[in-house]
């Protein structure tokens, strides 16, 4: 009684320290800006809501930076004020003019809201997208704001960040710089709602049973959800399953969005043509991408945007931050420790200052020379930053580490026949995601990314492959590919690979120890990636497994930066379900989204490891 007695005070000072912090913030703004709220109206007529901060010194002209959001301009009302305007929370003593706008159909703005709304090549007069919106609302802001100087900004964060890399294509030229965090780039193959097609049930549940309701007029708040009585995630989800019981049973059919989503369970039109990727040609403002290393959402969106940019366009003006953060804990934590590790310093501290404040002084106040390279990285083992001229860096090596039988791993192909490690999958009792389970309510587990993975290195169902003690550090710098060899005694199946950095037995606790944790053995996540092994030939075309037929799927794993340090070992893990982040596969190749019980059926899995069949994953690894 008296832990719960500390946790309620530790809780309440917290809360009344954000609060003040923010009730600082907030006088701070109060004091120094003049709100007003204005309906900008779009080329097809329709008005989106528009929060505008002005700072109340009007003898100089002030560069503008935008924020447009489906997630709230609020406050409401031009006598109440925000507390965080702009990227990090040192934006506002350099006085910029802060613009913040609910997008189309979302909150106070008119109009239809679109998931990931497609972009529009070449459009007619009054067909609009996100870019249209974006280059009307600059038009309207630099003609009838007072005291811009014709310089605007944009940034955003996750959905935010979809909406900026989406105003730099057939950008305004007056849009001169922006900085998609964590953006959103494509919802099937690798952001949020899909990991190669296999669905995160997890995420996608409890966001859009809030996000996705209905609005039919413009409103300030939606209404809140009915909160399901999910003692955990996992036992709340694994009741649920198969995955139409949640609509059953719970949505009803009052979530368009997830009706959506179980009718398209392939990678059809509608998905494709959400995906900006293919757009992002001829982008003319600077860009600042900045993504977490543990990003469980959008790492995806950070690394394949940055590339596809930095592919398409040799004027190099993109450039690419990377650290050892979660889902965009950039934008307010220290940065200093992630679970049960430290990272040697303030990393957030460090972008926020000399990285991110830079960039747009330089292109919005032509203060400072830029000195920024083209790609701050993090490296999570040896907690040391690298700017490199690009991402990956050059210098690279691919090495190959092959599974063996005996749980063994290392660099030499198998060279046994008709070698291979089995498990029972078994879609009632799935693999969690994480070992802590915490109750569905509270999204997700943000730690998970970087989470000790010997509880599951006990179950039965998971696999594990494991070097000798490394005699030298190996630093892998880039994309992962797994190359599995495979068979199924059922139709279909999902693979979970992990990448684990083991830590020797002797190694020293933290010091100061707060968490009194013990290192020795710990077996660290450094990268994981599902495949839902249906589309292992093609995201539109599914195609089932020939049940006990050796099949090959390959799986690739996002990017990392990350030294296994002399002593450590390398491990992978090989498993069947990482649940319920994602749901489960019922080893039957059938439409999931509509399955009755019946399909979903326990199946073998063999990964083989044999000279005909040598699994392995495949590292970039850098000297
Ligand atoms: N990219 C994040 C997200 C969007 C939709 C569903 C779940 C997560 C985000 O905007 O926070």
């Amino acid at each position: 009684m008296k832990s719960f007695r500390i946790k309620i005070l530790l809780t309440s000072v917290f809360i009344l320290f954000i609060v003040q912090c923010t009730q600082s913030q907030q006088d701070y703004v109060k004091d120094n800006y003049d709100k007003k709220e204005y309906m900008i109206e779009m080329r097809d007529g329709v008005k989106l809501f528009t929060a505008v901060y002005s700072p109340k010194d009007k003898s100089k002209q002030y560069p503008i930076i935008m924020m447009r959001t489906p997630y709230s301009s609020s406050p409401y009302g031009e006598d109440k004020y925000s507390g965080f305007l702009g990227p990090s929370i040192n934006f506002l003593k350099e006085k910029f003019i802060f613009v913040i706008q609910d997008v189309r159909g979302r909150y106070m703005s008119e109009g239809e809201f679109n998931n990931m709304r497609p972009f529009i090549p070449n459009k007619k007069e009054k067909q609009i997208d996100e870019s249209s919106d974006t280059y009307d609302t600059i038009e309207w802001l630099i003609n009838n704001i007072e005291n811009n100087n014709k310089k605007v900004g944009l940034w955003g964060n996750s959905y935010p960040g979809f909406y900026t890399i989406m105003g730099c294509i057939d950008a305004h030229p007056n849009l001169v710089c922006a900085s998609p965090q964590a953006p959103i780039s494509d919802w099937f193959v690798g952001d949020d709602m899909h990991h190669n097609g296999a669905f995160s049930v997890l995420m996608s549940f409890n966001f859009f049973k809030y996000f996705g309701q209905p609005r039919p007029t413009p409103l300030t708040k939606y209404p809140t959800p009915p909160e399901y009585d999910s003692p955990d995630a996992y036992n709340f989800f694994r009741d649920h399953t198969p995955i139409k019981k949640l609509n059953d049973e719970i949505l009803k059919n009052e979530i368009p969005f997830w009706d959506t989503m179980m009718s398209h369970g392939t990678y059809d039109y509608y998905w494709k043509s959400r995906s900006n990727l293919q757009h992002l040609k001829n982008i003319k403002p600077a860009i600042l991408i900045v993504g977490g290393w543990y990003d469980a959402e959008d790492l995806y969106g950070a690394l394949h945007i940055y590339k596809t940019i930095e592919e398409n366009d040799k004027s190099n003006n993109s450039r690419l931050v990377m650290g050892p953060w979660t889902h965009g804990s950039w934008i307010w934590a220290k940065g200093d420790s992630l679970s049960d590790f430290y990272f040697g310093g303030n990393t957030a501290d460090y972008y926020r200052n000399e990285i991110l404040l830079p960039f747009f002084k330089h292109y919005l106040k032509s203060e400072g020379e830029l000195k920024l390279n083209d790609a701050y990285v993090f490296d999570t083992g040896k907690n040391e930053w690298s700017n490199f001229d690009t991402w990956p860096p050059k210098g690279i090596n691919e090495v190959k580490y092959y599974f063996q039988e005996e749980k063994k791993l290392n660099n030499t192909i198998a060279d046994k026949t008709n070698s291979y490690s089995e498990y029972i999958s078994d879609p009632f009792n799935p693999v969690p995601y994480t070992a802590k389970f915490i109750d569905s309510k509270a999204f997700y587990n943000r730690i998970h990314l970087i989470e000790d993975q010997r509880y599951f290195s006990t179950r039965p169902d998971v696999l594990t492959f494991t070097t000798e003690p490394l005699i030298e550090d190996v630093t892998i710098a880039g994309p992962i590919v797994a190359d599995l060899f495979v068979s199924t005694t059922g139709t279909d199946a999902d693979f979970v690979v992990k990448v684990i950095d083991v830590y020797p037995d002797n190694e020293k606790d933290p010091d100061p120890n707060p968490k009194e944790v013990k290192m020795g053995g710990y077996e660290r996540l450094v990268r994981t990636e599902i495949m839902r092994a249906k589309f292992r030939n093609s995201y539109e075309k599914p195609e089932p497994f020939i049940p006990n037929k050796v099949t090959e799927v390959k799986i690739n794993l996002n990017d990392a930066f990350h030294t296994f340090k002399a002593g450590h070992k390398i491990m992978i893990q090989v498993s069947s379900s990482y649940f319920p982040f994602f749901d489960v596969n019922p080893n039957t190749f059938c439409d999931i989204y509509k399955a009755d019980k019946d399909k979903f059926i326990k199946a073998s899995i063999k990964i083989y490891h044999s000279k005909d069949y040598p699994s392995s994953v495949l590292f970039r690894v850098f000297n």
